[in-house]
């Protein structure tokens, strides 16, 4: 099948700022969360850190032109808080907008649109000292970062994304202590999705003032979630756990409430939540340009009491293939997942702002890295989210997971998700085959029936 998407359809790829900077003690950044999680003995495999990672934050040049190289016309990166404003508020930091400010140069210079992330889990230390997101002060803090970073860029940044995942940020960072800032309570993690829900809402009407015409919106984590049976206990679990990653975030967003079911169930469960007041979630519910959408996987659930979250367990699917991260591979559910975005929540427009797959990828005897899986993988992916095109779906572009290898957070570096493969001691970038099969889809505009190519190739 050839699969053509339109002239004007954004091809990218997406990074982070922690994950690739580097350069954490450089030009007088401050500290993050992940710096002091990190340091805290068995948070993160193999105590490994941000401090160098893929050492972006000097090489930033050379990677532009590997984007270019690779022909993408859009770049999906995020701000590190802590390099523009060192203590959280306050005092700015010149040399943290200064880097920012080249790099969203150089990449308009390349003909590379900066989708610009606010929000990628790296707080300002010294404002997790003051409680964090669970704190409400946090909307403020967020809004004054906002303000900043939006004057100095407004007029070149097109596209604003306000916040990266909230629901990872919130429930891994405090509700089971998986990722910074590494605590352990359900109903502060709560607190701190709704703060970063009602940041958001604080960010969009600065962001629209500070960059006139700019398109701004939210990307979250979508999963499609599946029983395990057709039983009524799992179907329930289905529904308790697509309430607690998808409908919590997407109904706030988009029809000003919290799921009734999920409020009912939380009050069950914790004394200690808060209210959330109707104007909150009113000015949550900001209109906003699009949604960006980070997909992976799907998550077959089944009913379990002990479950760690919302009482379910996930359940391995027979015969299916699974990443490295050990998510199943089910190009179907972005499709999936699209259409009922669609149906049920309408967003003017959808970016898929990651999608990718992490594979133990090595250079081969003759210096390449062939990731045939990952090949594979974006291929049905690709075909997926056409389908969705086709059905109606608003989807405006497509960021891959991730331009290259990176820090994967407690996994450190031992997952890689790139289309470029870091040989991190050399810092050396290897084009992967994924990166130069991306590279052919971006040059066709979509993706060529395979054997027609084979057919036409010489030989
Ligand atoms: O690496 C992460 C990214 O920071 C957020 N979304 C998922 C990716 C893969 O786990």
């Amino acid at each position: 099948m050839t699969v053509t998407f339109l002239p004007d359809f954004l091809w990218g790829a997406a990074t982070a700022s922690y994950q690739i900077e580097g350069g954490a003690r450089e030009d007088g950044r401050g500290e993050s969360i992940w710096d002091t999680f990190c340091r805290a003995p068995g948070a993160v495999l193999n105590g490994d850190n941000g401090d160098v990672a893929c050492n972006h934050y000097h090489r930033w040049r050379d990677d532009v032109r590997l984007m270019a190289d690779l022909g993408l016309n859009a770049y999906r990166f995020s701000i590190a808080w802590p390099r523009i404003l060192p203590e959280g508020v306050g005092r700015v930091n010149p040399a943290g907008l200064d880097f920012y400010d080249r790099l969203v140069d150089a990449l308009w210079a390349s003909g590379i649109r900066p989708f610009v992330t606010l929000y990628h889990w790296d707080l300002p230390q010294t404002l997790q000292d003051r409680g964090g997101w669970p704190e409400r002060e946090s909307v403020a803090w967020f809004a004054e970062y906002a303000e900043v970073v939006s004057r100095r860029l407004g007029d070149r940044v097109r596209d604003w994304i306000t916040h990266n995942e909230p629901w990872v940020a919130a429930m891994l960072g405090y509700g089971i202590g998986l990722h910074a800032p590494g605590l352990r309570d359900p109903a502060a993690a709560l607190r701190a999705a709704h703060h970063l829900l009602l940041s958001h809402g604080e960010a969009v009407p600065i962001l629209r003032r500070n960059s006139p015409g700019s398109s701004v919106g939210i990307t979250l984590n979508l999963t499609p979630i599946h029983p395990a049976s057709e039983s009524e206990a799992d179907r329930a679990a289905a529904r308790r756990k697509d309430g607690f990653v998808n409908r919590w975030f997407l109904d706030a967003l988009y029809r000003a409430a919290y799921p009734a079911d999920m409020i009912e169930y939380y009050h069950a469960l914790w004394s200690d939540l808060p209210d959330f007041p109707a104007d909150d979630l009113k000015r949550i519910a900001v209109p906003t340009d699009f949604l960006g959408v980070n997909n992976y996987t799907r998550h077959v659930v089944r009913h379990d009491l002990r479950g760690v979250e919302v009482q379910t367990e996930y359940v391995r699917v027979e015969g299916a293939e699974y990443t490295d991260t050990n998510w199943e591979v089910c190009p179907a559910g972005l499709s999936e997942l699209l259409m009922r975005l669609h149906r049920d929540y309408a967003p003017p427009a959808i970016y898929i702002t990651e999608n990718g797959a992490a594979f133990p990828d090595a250079p081969d005897a003759n210096g390449e890295v062939n990731d045939a899986r990952r090949v594979a993988y974006l291929r049905g992916h690709l075909t997926e989210a056409h389908r969705a095109v086709t059905a109606g779906v608003p989807l405006c572009g497509y960021f891959v997971w991730s331009l290259m290898d990176n820090f994967e957070w407690a996994l450190g570096y031992s997952k890689r998700f790139g289309i470029v493969f870091v040989d991190y001691p050399t810092q050396r970038r290897i084009v992967k085959a994924s990166g130069r099969w991306y590279a052919g889809v971006i040059g066709a505009k979509g993706i060529e029936d395979e054997q027609r190519r084979e057919m036409q190739s010489p030989g």
